[in-house]
């Protein structure tokens, strides 16, 4: 008997692609099981943080540096724990956290793959009720399998990666995830429970008409990026400006939308910090995975991010990503002065 029902849940859509793969095993649609229902869980606690006492710090600063919320380290605990009890990771690295982890029991050490999150972005926005979120990206393992993962199975470059997705816990809680074959988008449906697929083979457009930088800045930005952010206040027939400026502050809901309607999102280097604040392993590499298989753009100024070799687990980049057309835009200003 067929059920007519239009909506595909997480699951079904994952166990729907293994299908057309006789000889997978399944351990990647586990694994984004898993991540779904920490997600999950993570979200009822966003959504009550106004309610209890979960907001503010934690009274303890990440390896950053920077003061961690106490939701960061229940969003932390939540994707660690599914992922260590599920059967498809041998290891994860967190932007909490100073180092990998490293699972080492029997299953574990025989899973095919290695977890890195950053599992709350944005989280100097959860006590002003702005929309945060959670980025994570997958890699095949490449230590050797039946022993414990290693470094060097997280230091591989973001064009290694199997998956990438992100969760937005916004006005509704969305979880976005690339695998080479698309990008789709499902939407938590409250009523039951379940994320539920509501933007299939997402594609970002060529073309859009914002751009997402921190203003503030822009007096310690490289020229070329100044010039680009004029040109984007003015007039132009051709390329549809003067842009419109849109900027969160928060990744996750930046790129999520410059996604969705097109428009480009940077954090550059600046004087004091020439390689910006985003983290290259946690925040860059995985919506750069996503959003070229969505066919858009993701460069740190001078190299397209995927290629990037990392060296430590921390490092951050430069980062500018978006609509394909307005990338080129940007970096034709970035190389005028760069000559
Ligand atoms: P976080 O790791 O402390 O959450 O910071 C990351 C966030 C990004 O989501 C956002 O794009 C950026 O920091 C905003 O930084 P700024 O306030 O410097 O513009």
């Amino acid at each position: 008997m067929s059920v007519n029902r239009k909506v595909l849940t997480l699951d079904e859509f994952t166990i729907q692609q293994l299908r057309d793969f006789p000889n997978a095993t399944g351990e990647l649609s586990n694994l984004l099981r898993d991540i779904g229902l920490a997600a999950k869980r993570v979200n009822v606690e966003v959504n009550k943080a106004g309610l209890v006492d979960i907001l503010g710090d934690a009274g303890t600063t990440n390896v950053q540096g920077e003061d961690v919320k106490k939701l960061d380290v229940f969003a932390n605990n939540q994707f660690m724990g599914v992922l260590r009890h599920g059967i498809s990771c041998a290891g994860i690295g967190s932007e909490e956290l100073d180092d990998i982890v490293i699972f080492d029991d029997d299953v574990s050490n025989n899973s095919k793959y290695v977890c890195l999150f950053d599992p709350l972005d944005g989280s100097g926005n959860i006590d002003v009720n702005v929309s945060i979120g959670t980025i994570f990206g997958v890699y095949r393992r490449i230590s050797e399998k039946g022993k414990p993962c290693t470094k060097e199975d997280f230091l591989q470059q973001g064009i290694k990666q199997v998956a990438a997705g992100y969760i937005i816990y916004g006005s509704s809680t969305m979880m976005v995830y690339a695998t080479r074959r698309g990008a789709n988008g499902f939407t938590l449906d409250p009523s039951i429970g379940e994320f539920t697929l509501s933007h299939p083979d997402i594609k970002c457009p060529e073309n859009g008409k914002i751009y997402s930088v921190n203003h503030g800045n822009f007096f310690l930005y490289e020229e070329g990026v100044k010039m680009y952010i004029d040109s984007c206040q003015k007039r132009n027939k051709t390329n549809g400006g003067p842009y419109t400026q849109r900027y969160i502050g928060s990744m996750v809901s930046d790129v999520h939308r410059n996604l969705i309607k097109g428009g480009i999102f940077m954090y550059p280097g600046t004087i004091d910090r020439p390689n910006g604040k985003l983290r290259l392993l946690y925040e860059c590499n995985p919506f750069a995975f996503i959003i070229e298989v969505a066919g858009g753009k993701a460069t740190d100024g001078k190299q397209r991010i995927l290629d990037i070799q990392p060296e430590s687990l921390h490092q951050r980049s430069p980062f500018f990503i978006g609509s394909r057309n307005m990338m080129a835009e940007l970096e034709t200003h970035l190389k005028k002065k760069n000559k």
